[in-house]
């Protein structure tokens, strides 16, 4: 804005001060989308927190508290738990958003295959519990259409796509195992 030369002053000081209000409001605007940003990446933060304060033994992937391995061999529902429980693991027992989203990043940057997840629905149709428990899973990521009434499929994996949505497939499939423990602080 340049500044006139005719008599005119105090309008030309009153678009500056206009211009002023605009960029402190434009300011105000800007701390608070920042603010909301903050707060939304703040569960994840936590979480990166707790992963550099997680060990883990070499070979295992560390992140908020637990400690994964991504198995490389296909082996059936079954096979894969026990590989999992060789380790003193069990397949991955997925608790949060969080930690779904940290293992849909893992999977989709290193290791694009179907990969099992520890829950099935053998009691009652789309009633999903933790397996070898009576807990309910409490958290699920299915695919639309998955994860309801079919009765032949009862076990869940990752499915190897752009979105690593959860599918339900039979038992008997063989995929690879992702295992968890718990790490050590
Ligand atoms: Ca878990
Ligand atoms: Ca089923």
């Amino acid at each position: 804005m340049t500044e006139p030369s005719c008599g005119c002053r105090s309008e030309f000081e009153y678009k500056v001060l206009d211009r002023i209000i605009k960029l402190e409001q434009r300011q105000d605007q800007q701390e608070t989308e920042s603010r909301s940003r903050d707060n939304s990446i703040a569960g994840l933060q936590s979480a990166i927190q707790t992963e550099i304060h997680t060990s883990c033994k070499d070979g295992w992937v560390a992140f908020d508290g637990s400690c994964y391995v991504f198995g490389d061999s296909d082996l059936d529902f079954v096979s894969a738990e026990l590989y999992c429980r060789q380790y003193g693991g069990q397949l991955v027992h997925v608790n949060s958003a969080v930690e779904n989203a940290f293992l849909k990043a893992f999977l989709l940057k290193h290791h694009k295959q179907h990969s099992w997840i520890g829950i099935q629905d053998t009691e009652v149709e789309g009633i999903w519990k933790l397996f070898g428990t009576n807990t309910l899973a409490p958290f699920t990521d299915f695919r639309p259409g998955d994860g309801g009434d079919h009765a032949t499929e009862d076990c869940v994996v990752f499915q190897n796509s752009a979105t690593m949505l959860w599918i339900d497939v039979l038992c008997e499939s063989r995929y690879r195992p992702i295992c968890e423990i718990p790490g050590f602080k």
